[in-house]
């Protein structure tokens, strides 16, 4: 009984020493832990004479209620003064400037992609996703350039390790795709994506670019649509005051063909350079679908006629901002992107 009543005392004196959150928690652990000496005096009781173990018991349970409360009331009281005096000395300034976060850019390309879908999609043209590795096959034959076709040597070609898969040289194997998911519904669709040519770097040709290609696909179409719909897009991207030249041109998988050119401002000194001296910059391929690239989609020429176009976004972008190097836009020049 007395080693309980001097437990007590000394508990309640080093409690009230205890002055902040971390000296409590000393003492609770000291006192109320594991193996503390309040849970080892209530496992005493066994051993305390029987006449004397059930005083013993409830003396040892009323000092355990008893610290533990003032523990509780100690523990709050000093949180609460630490919060005070937090708010008394710690100042925050709420009218001082925001620090202010760098925010990204689009890339260029980007930027072009976007527009341009947006002015196909005024038009009704949905985007359809192809791939980028491709099979000779849908790449080539089935555009109706089977194997030693020689204009197979327009598109110089990256080949993977294994016979037969490519990178793709453009996005027209994508019309086969869509074709074949979508026959015999009519088409209407741009497939835009990246593309890649082992060609030599220059100004103007880069081995990896976009293209969107165009494919619309249905009873009636004819080479009107075809001219409308670049005239439009054209007018849309450039304004109304850009020269377009339409060239006759020749695609194994379109008949007839036809290249679609901008005027370059003949003030730019690069204009020479970047259009050949013509002061024509070309942006895109295109022509009536060939029948048996239609057949080879499922459809049946004599009842179905469809359009089909190329184009390069990166040289669009170089008209667009007067550009005068391909090569700035995969080279991660800050100073370049920065600009758009
Ligand atoms: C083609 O690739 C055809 N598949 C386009 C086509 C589609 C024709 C549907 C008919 C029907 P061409 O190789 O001309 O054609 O490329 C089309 C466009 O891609 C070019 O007008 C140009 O804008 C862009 N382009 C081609 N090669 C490069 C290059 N090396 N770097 C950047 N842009 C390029």
């Amino acid at each position: 009984m007395s080693d309980l009543s001097e437990l007590e005392s000394r508990a309640s004196a080093e409690l009230a020493a205890s002055a902040d959150e971390g000296a409590l928690r000393a003492w609770n652990t000291k006192y109320f832990g594991k193996d503390g000496e309040i849970p080892t005096a209530l496992k005493r009781v066994g051993s305390v004479p029987p006449d004397e173990r059930k005083s013993y018991g409830q003396n040892a349970n009323r000092i355990k209620e008893a610290l533990s409360t003032a523990y509780n009331a100690a523990l709050s009281s000093a949180k609460e003064r630490a919060l005070e005096q937090s708010l008394a000395t710690e100042k925050l300034d709420v009218s001082l400037p925001g620090r202010p976060t760098p925010r990204g850019r689009l890339h260029p390309s980007t930027r072009t992609l976007r527009l341009i879908y947006s002015i196909f999609a005024d038009m009704g043209f949905q985007v359809y996703r192809s791939r980028d590795v491709e099979d000779d096959e849908t790449n080539f034959g089935l555009l109706n350039m089977p194997l030693h076709h020689p204009a197979r040597d327009m598109w110089d070609t990256f080949h993977t390790t294994t016979p037969g898969v490519l990178l793709r040289t453009h996005t027209s194997p994508g019309q086969i795709h869509v074709m074949r998911e979508l026959c015999p519904s009519p088409i209407r669709v741009i497939l835009p994506g990246m593309c890649y040519r082992y060609e030599q770097i220059t100004p103007r040709s880069e081995i990896m670019f976009h293209q969107v290609e165009g494919l619309a696909v249905g009873r009636g179409i004819s080479m009107t649509d075809l001219k409308g719909t670049v005239i439009a897009f054209a007018r849309r991207l450039f304004g109304e005051e850009r020269q377009i030249r339409i060239r006759s041109s020749y695609f194994p998988f379109t008949e007839p063909s036809i290249e679609v050119d901008i005027d370059w401002p003949k003030e730019d000194p690069n204009a020479d350079r970047l259009t050949k001296g013509t002061g024509w910059l070309e942006i895109m391929g295109a022509g009536m679908v060939h029948p048996t690239v239609l057949r080879n989609g499922g459809y049946n020429p004599a009842e179905f006629s469809g359009f089909a176009f190329g184009m390069g976004p990166e040289r669009i972008t170089m008209l667009r901002h007067a550009i005068d190097d391909i090569r700035q836009f995969w080279a991660n020049d800050l100073r370049f992107l920065r600009q758009f």
